[in-house]
């Protein structure tokens, strides 16, 4: 029988990459989307002609609750979030609202839905509920049971979601799992994030439509990994029996620096400094130093593992921005 699946933050990266992966299991997939006149709506439809859009927000728990009557899901997937963690800082009490308790209420949609034994819930949290911090670096990398010290307004937002839906497995029996995802990239990543940021300048110095970049902290390390890998780990964890909370991660740590020498590599120029100047104002109230993941139990019981290096991550990335950039007039 065809699977139905509601998938919040449709609209964004992993939110294209697991609609195309649940087409391909051939599920009925429904969108959730967000906001008047949004602009990203053309983009779905043209991009992802097979998904159902329905309207609906996070913080207006009478249009979740429209949603999962009208789509009766069997698995609901939210990836839905004010996710730029800089941005965070200036918008705290929004990111509250729509990050945090935006879950709660899509949880209480799916409760008192009258079919909560037939949904199975997937709830995006991430590595910055650890922090970075050097006190809670365990050797091989953040795993399930590591120390959560958010350090930025999104990541303590993350944490509430993350607890509400195991205190809603618990309490009420929902086959809720959190994935703990660090760092996934890719092309359709938003130029806001560090790594879109850099491919695309990257690709623009190659073709000469801008002579440098600026950015933030070069010194932050991440565990980077490639989206399309990420969405299948998210789709095992509701096949499984039992609900549970994983890591997927890479296991290998890379700077911002790193990333520009690779990317910078890929149109043949060794050294990138002379490209790159440092603007105040992408840098952070509080920084997360590190970050590591140890993806051994998403390894060992959902049979996941990441695929695309960190390497071809970057090549990736920036041959896409260039033919990106070679189409567009500007
Ligand atoms: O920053 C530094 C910045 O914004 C990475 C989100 O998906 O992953 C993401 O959060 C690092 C930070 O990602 C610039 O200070 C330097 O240290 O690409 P980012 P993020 O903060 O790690 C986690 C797992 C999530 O859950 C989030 O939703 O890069 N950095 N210069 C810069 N960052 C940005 N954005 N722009 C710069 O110019």
């Amino acid at each position: 029988m065809t699977k139905r699946a509601l998938i919040t933050g449709i609209t964004g990266q992993d939110g294209f990459h697991l609609a195309e992966l649940l087409k391909s299991k051939n599920y009925e997939i429904f969108g959730v989307i967000r906001g008047q006149q949004n602009p990203k709506k053309i983009i779905v439809e043209n991009d992802l002609p097979y998904v159902n859009l329905i309207e609906a927000d996070l913080t207006d728990t009478s249009s979740l609750n429209k949603a999962i009557k009208d789509s009766k899901p069997d698995e609901v997937y939210n990836l839905a979030a004010i996710s730029h963690v800089g941005y965070s800082f200036k918008i705290p009490n929004l990111v509250a609202q729509v990050t945090g308790v935006g879950v709660l209420n899509l949880l209480e949609s799916i409760r008192q839905s009258g079919r909560q034994e037939k949904i199975r819930f997937y709830q995006a949290s991430t590595s910055e509920m650890f922090g970075g911090l050097d006190y809670n670096r365990p050797g091989k990398g953040y795993d399930e049971n590591a120390l959560f010290h958010p350090r930025s307004p999104y990541g303590a937002a993350k944490l509430y979601a993350h607890w509400i839906t195991k205190n809603y497995r618990e309490s009420y029996g929902i086959h809720a799992s959190c994935g703990i995802l660090f760092n996934h990239e890719g092309p359709r990543r938003g130029l806001e994030f560090v790594t879109r940021k850099i491919s695309n300048a990257v690709a623009r110095i190659h073709l000469g439509k801008q002579d440098h970049i600026e950015l933030g902290n070069l010194e932050p390390k991440r565990d980077w990994g490639f989206a399309g890998d990420y969405v299948e780990g998210m789709w095992l964890m509701l096949q499984q029996e039992k609900p549970d909370d994983y890591v997927l991660a890479t296991g290998e740590t890379h700077s911002i620096k790193d990333f520009l020498e690779l990317a910078f590599k890929e149109i043949g120029i060794n050294d990138w400094k002379p490209y790159v100047r440092q603007n105040k104002a992408f840098l952070r109230p509080a920084e997360v130093d590190i970050l590591l993941g140890n993806p051994s139990k998403a390894e060992k019981i959902l049979g996941w593992k990441r695929k695309i290096d960190f390497p071809e991550l970057v090549k990736i990335m920036v041959e896409n921005d260039i033919t990106i950039e070679k189409n567009k007039k500007d």
